[in-house]
């Protein structure tokens, strides 16, 4: 397969890139996070998405080679920041083919310790739908990687089908509320009756809050008075490259 092949030395040959997209604390309006958002720097074909090449990275099992990759550049970005005095959060997304690896948790933490990244200040993203269907095997990895210092954030919140079963039973820190949820919130009385629930059902189970896709300050204001703690979308900034943050921070 051509694009297997091609993103395979992709990955060797350091043709991947992290733009980081800041997350911001709603009452100090500060940036308090990062989360990374990889891309394919193609030599002919410029700058591709992960829509144009995650479905091939995950049925091919590159996935587990890519997510290393990012891992580790995020922590190393990370570490440069913090030894620049910016001490921000840095979130990183992983499928659940890389969370199922049975050394998925020593890497982190091999990781942790050759980039000296403080493993306090790393977040993993798990997208819901697939953390549930593989409930009994991740639940155990997820802890042991609390137990390391790593938090855990349930990334497109409100997307899987039986969240609301399994919320307390995750052990996670922060719930991400997905996008689409705030797209319709100012039109729609009950779409925002939603998000409020959301936000008051976090914070019950002592959860932080993010919400996604924030693009418009009236949607900033209205997340503001519900008391979500932090937010992230194109209003703040859209994901840019490593010399555009120290730009942002
Ligand atoms: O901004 P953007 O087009 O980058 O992100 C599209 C989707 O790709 C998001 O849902 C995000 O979770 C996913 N994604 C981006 N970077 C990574 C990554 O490094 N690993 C994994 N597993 N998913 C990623
Ligand atoms: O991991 P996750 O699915 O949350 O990935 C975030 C995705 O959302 C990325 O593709 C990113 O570019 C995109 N995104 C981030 N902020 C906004 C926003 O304000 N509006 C829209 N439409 N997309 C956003
Ligand atoms: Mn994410
Ligand atoms: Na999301």
């Amino acid at each position: 397969l051509y694009m297997e092949k091609g993103l395979r030395e992709a990955i060797a040959n350091n043709h991947l890139v992290l733009h980081y997209q800041p997350i911001v604390d709603l009452v100090t309006g500060t940036a308090v996070g990062l989360e990374a958002l990889v891309r394919w720097q193609h030599p002919e074909r410029g700058l591709a998405f992960p829509d144009q090449f995650m479905s091939v990275a995950e049925e091919s099992g590159l996935i587990v080679d890519m997510g290393q990759w990012v891992l580790r550049a995020a922590c190393q970005f990370g570490k440069e920041l913090l030894d620049n005095g910016k001490e921000l959060n840095l979130a990183v997304n992983v499928s659940v083919k890389e969370l199922l690896q049975a050394d998925f948790v020593d890497q982190v933490a091999l990781v942790l310790s050759e980039t000296a990244f403080p493993s306090r200040y790393l977040e993993l993203e798990i997208v819901e739908t697939l953390l549930i269907e593989n409930f009994s095997v991740a639940i155990p990895k997820l802890r042991a990687l609390r137990s390391i210092g790593v938090q855990i954030s349930l990334d497109d919140f409100g997307t899987g089908y039986s969240s609301l079963h399994y919320l307390t039973e995750l052990p996670i820190d922060i719930i991400k509320i997905d996008r689409s949820f705030l797209a319709g919130a100012m039109e729609s009385n009950k779409q925002a009756a939603i998000v409020e629930t959301m936000v008051a059902l976090a914070h019950r189970l002592q959860l932080t809050v993010v919400a996604e896709g924030v693009e418009t300050e009236e949607q900033r204001q209205f997340l503001k008075q519900l008391c979500c703690d932090k937010v992230q979308g194109y209003l703040i900034s859209k994901p840019v490259d490593q010399a555009k943050v120290y730009e942002l921070i």
